[in-house]
């Protein structure tokens, strides 16, 4: 198989005033392209040819480090459009509500640890809702790492890499953060990956 750039789910001003056409464009035009590209250029000629992109990313990671970084990536991106959504935040679907208060505490609890992952997350990287080993875990990686490469689903992630936010929000991080889990997360897409996901 080889990467394709998958459309976005909603028009490039549909995410306003939280997130702007201009980063959308720049965000998945350029950036997430770019991760196809790469990527498909760094698959050709290895063992990983012909496999799917999870298979990509869980084995070339420690292995390859370009073609991971961009599988990782284009892995990452093409789920990153789907969390976000107009008029997203809101109600959690009750079973995965359920579910985050049993292991999480409390959804304001959830909704806490996540931001802060994603603050406290130094440079590039990613913020998580993933489930490990039956329960529903905050996390963070680097880069273009996801929680598949530790031994956990993801279920929701946040981008904080500073491309998805500079243009709208400059430094201010938090504020992205907040916005993204107030405003734009599509709760019922968490809820379909984590009931596969158990
Ligand atoms: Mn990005």
């Amino acid at each position: 198989m080889s990467f394709t750039l998958p459309e976005l789910p909603y028009s490039y001003d549909a995410l306003a005033p939280y997130m702007s056409s201009e980063t959308l464009e720049y965000h998945h035009d350029k950036h997430h392209q770019a991760y196809v590209t790469n990527g498909n250029n760094l698959l050709k000629g290895t063992e990983f040819e012909g496999k799917t992109l999870e298979e990509i990313v869980k084995g070339s990671f420690g292995k390859n480090a370009g073609l991971f970084n961009n599988a990782g990536q284009h892995f990452n991106h093409i789920h990153f459009w789907k969390w976000m959504k107009p008029n997203g935040g809101g109600a959690i679907p009750g079973e995965l509500e359920k579910k985050i208060v049993e292991d999480l505490g409390s959804v304001e609890k959830m909704k806490e640890d996540f931001i802060q992952a994603g603050v406290t997350q130094f440079g590039s990287g990613w913020n998580w809702l993933a489930v490990k080993d039956g329960k529903i875990v905050v996390m963070k990686t680097a880069n273009g790492e996801n929680p598949l490469v530790h031994g956990a689903t993801p279920i929701l992630g946040c981008d904080v890499w500073e491309h998805s936010y500079y243009i709208d929000y400059r430094n201010r991080r938090p504020d992205y953060l907040k916005a993204f889990v107030e405003s734009l997360v599509n709760w019922d897409y968490v809820a379909e990956l984590y009931s596969k996901a158990v």
